[in-house]
């Protein structure tokens, strides 16, 4: 597929995902998320991807779903034609995906990012969600998935006011996992993704999958869940050949099997 609003690349075992519509601060339209998602669906079916980057540029990540395209949309039409859809594909990526921020991470571009697994922020990062200005509410995970990463009160202060908070608030309050100044974005992330990519891949899904159940289940039914993987690992030859590299004092070599 030729892609005309995003770039998509694989560096090593890292897929990369670069939004690339800079006439619209990478505003989120249709044709975009369809492409993201083509771009995601073949880096889950390709074995030599371990991990992605998603990331847009310095001057933004999104700045949100594309106003121009909404704003004359009806209910009846948008309902009929599934206005909107495919927005979730992000968080059903089995393999991790990291989210590279700098510059605006608005609206849709925000709760993008926070379908993905964790943020990298670079200084200049604005997160917000932006909607209320717009007479709208946030509509592709906004108000569930913010105060589970941020609490009620600075959920309730970001969704209400529409405000910016920029990355070291978003660090401190626990939405962005680093913070990195803007020219060593790209590296910090590709690194990260990088050393991901370079464990069992079987063994980096399931540790993702058990995490995001920490945020659908109970404590006791999540630690069982993690126990029934955990002893699962142990059929798998990366367990054995992990153990006895650490035992041998060399480094792993795993097999994704
Ligand atoms: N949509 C369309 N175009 C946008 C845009 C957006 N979100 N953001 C910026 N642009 C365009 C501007 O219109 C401008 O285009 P021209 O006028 O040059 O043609 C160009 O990008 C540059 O923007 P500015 O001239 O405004 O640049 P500034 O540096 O002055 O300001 C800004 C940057 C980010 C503060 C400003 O552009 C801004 O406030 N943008 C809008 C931010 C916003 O309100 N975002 C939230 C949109 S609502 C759902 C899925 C998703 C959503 C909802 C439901 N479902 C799955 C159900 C999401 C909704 C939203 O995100």
């Amino acid at each position: 597929m030729a892609f005309q609003n995003i770039i998509v690349e694989t560096r090593g075992k890292v897929g990369l995902v670069t939004l690339n519509r800079p006439q619209a601060l990478n505003a989120l339209n249709e044709a975009l998320i369809a492409e993201l998602n083509e771009a995601l669906t073949s880096f889950e079916s390709n074995p030599g991807v371990g991990c992605a980057v998603l990331t847009g540029s310095e001057k933004a990540f999104a700045a949100g779903a594309d106003v121009k395209e909404m704003a004359e949309k009806g209910y009846i039409e948008s309902y009929l034609g599934k206005f909107l859809d495919g927005w979730t594909r992000v968080a059903e990526t089995r393999k991790p995906v990291i989210a590279a921020v700098s510059g605006f991470c608005l609206g849709g571009g925000l709760e993008l990012a926070m379908m993905c697994d964790l943020i990298i922020a670079s200084e200049t990062a604005r997160f917000a969600l932006p909607e209320i200005t717009l007479g709208i509410m946030p509509g592709a995970g906004g108000t569930q998935r913010l105060p589970r990463f941020i609490g009620k009160a600075k959920a309730m202060d970001l969704i209400l006011t529409g405000r910016m908070m920029d990355a070291t608030e978003g660090e401190r309050c626990g939405l962005v996992a680093r913070v990195v100044t803007a020219d060593k974005l790209l590296d910090e992330a590709l690194t990260a993704a990088a050393k991901i990519a370079g464990y069992s891949q079987p063994i980096v899904m399931m540790a993702k999958e058990t995490v995001n159940r920490a945020q659908e289940m109970s404590l006791s039914e999540g630690v069982r869940f993690e126990r029934r993987l955990f002893l699962s690992m142990f059929a798998t030859e990366d367990q054995k050949e992990g153990m006895q590299a650490f035992i041998e004092k060399r480094k792993p070599r795993f097999q994704d099997r």
